[in-house]
């Protein structure tokens, strides 16, 4: 039973629903009748290539219409707040909004990012729920401010095809860049992870340990360079901090994930949820390596959605 898929919680048994994505891979269009007169709404609050274009075509395998709405620039500004005279310039509230969208969709799907200024709100994911209680349909989170959990579903599916040990030794390692970023998909990786029995290690500097609630039972360090040792996987990511909520990183460490630093490990495996910075994230050589898996595993987020979206489908 799939109601909702908003986070990790909605999953079920992770391994059993990566083994779902498979099966979606091996034969993508055994449920093509499933969604027959269904539609799918895709709403976007903020931009996307990924996550638009993989949701789309995972909703089209299963029979279903897709519209996409983009409310960066389309859409009327949204007004979140409750109780709130509406004389300013937000001219639709996100009551009636939701409401509407639910009319005229079956699943909606929602990237709403966070603002990075209050994070008692952020965290409260006041904007996905509002999607929830409203439209009164299942709603799938393309991003929220807080989590990511199709890219998560994704990385998951990466690390089973490519893992050589039976319990790889993954590292989620911050990695600089430009501007601050949400937390959501370093959040939402470790809550997947923390699923499974891998050895799970985060590296970050200090002050952007991620929320303990995510980071879990994670080993957590300071030093980049320790992590890499005999890693078999290496997930780069940036996020803005947690503690100093949406603070950017002004230290002087380079934490740019370079050749150097991956003969550190067991011959990993490099990825990254794209879009990626190339020689701030990474440097070319390691992108342009054998050993990057990011053009699969961007391949992955069509199975990962096919999944989730049959899931919820069959749950109906
Ligand atoms: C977004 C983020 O870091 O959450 C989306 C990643 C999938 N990345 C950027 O805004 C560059
Ligand atoms: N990884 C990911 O979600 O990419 P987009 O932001 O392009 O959808």
């Amino acid at each position: 039973m799939m109601k909702h898929f908003l986070s990790v919680k909605d999953a079920g048994d992770v391994i059993s629903l990566v083994n779902e994505a498979r099966e979606c891979k091996a034969d993508p269009y055994v449920n093509s009748e499933l969604g027959k007169n269904k539609t799918m709404g895709l709403i976007f609050m903020n931009p996307s290539l990924r996550t638009r274009l993989s949701t789309q075509k995972a909703a089209i395998n299963l029979g279903m219409d897709v519209m996409v709405m983009n409310f960066t620039g389309e859409g009327w500004a949204l007004e979140t707040n409750e109780g709130v005279v509406m004389n300013g310039d937000k001219a639709e509230h996100i009551k009636e909004a939701a409401a509407v969208v639910g009319e005229y969709c079956d699943v909606i799907g929602l990237r709403s990012f966070p603002s990075l200024v209050d994070r008692e709100r952020d965290y409260s994911e006041n904007i996905l729920n509002a999607f929830v209680r409203y439209s009164d349909k299942p709603v799938v989170n393309m991003e929220s401010a807080t989590r990511h959990p199709l890219q998560s579903l994704a990385d998951i599916l990466t690390i089973e095809e490519f893992k050589t040990a039976k319990r790889p030794k993954v590292v989620l390692t911050w990695a600089n860049h430009p501007r601050a970023l949400p937390q959501s998909v370093p959040n939402s990786f470790a809550e997947w992870i923390n699923q499974t029995d891998y050895d799970f290690v985060i590296a970050n500097p200090e002050g952007f340990d991620l929320a303990p609630e995510f980071a879990g039972k994670a080993k957590i360090t300071h030093r980049q360079e320790e992590a890499f040792e005999g890693a078999d996987f290496i997930y780069a990511k940036n996020w803005s901090s947690y503690h100093h909520y949406g603070e950017r990183y002004y230290g002087k460490e380079n934490w740019m994930v370079d050749q150097e630093k991956m003969k550190l490990t067991n011959n990993a495996r490099f990825m990254h949820c794209l879009p990626v910075r190339r020689n701030v994230i990474v440097s070319d050589d390691v992108i342009d390596s054998e050993h990057s898996i990011i053009i699969q595993e961007a391949g992955n987020r069509l199975w990962a959605a096919q999944a989730v979206i049959k899931e919820i489908l069959v749950s109906k």
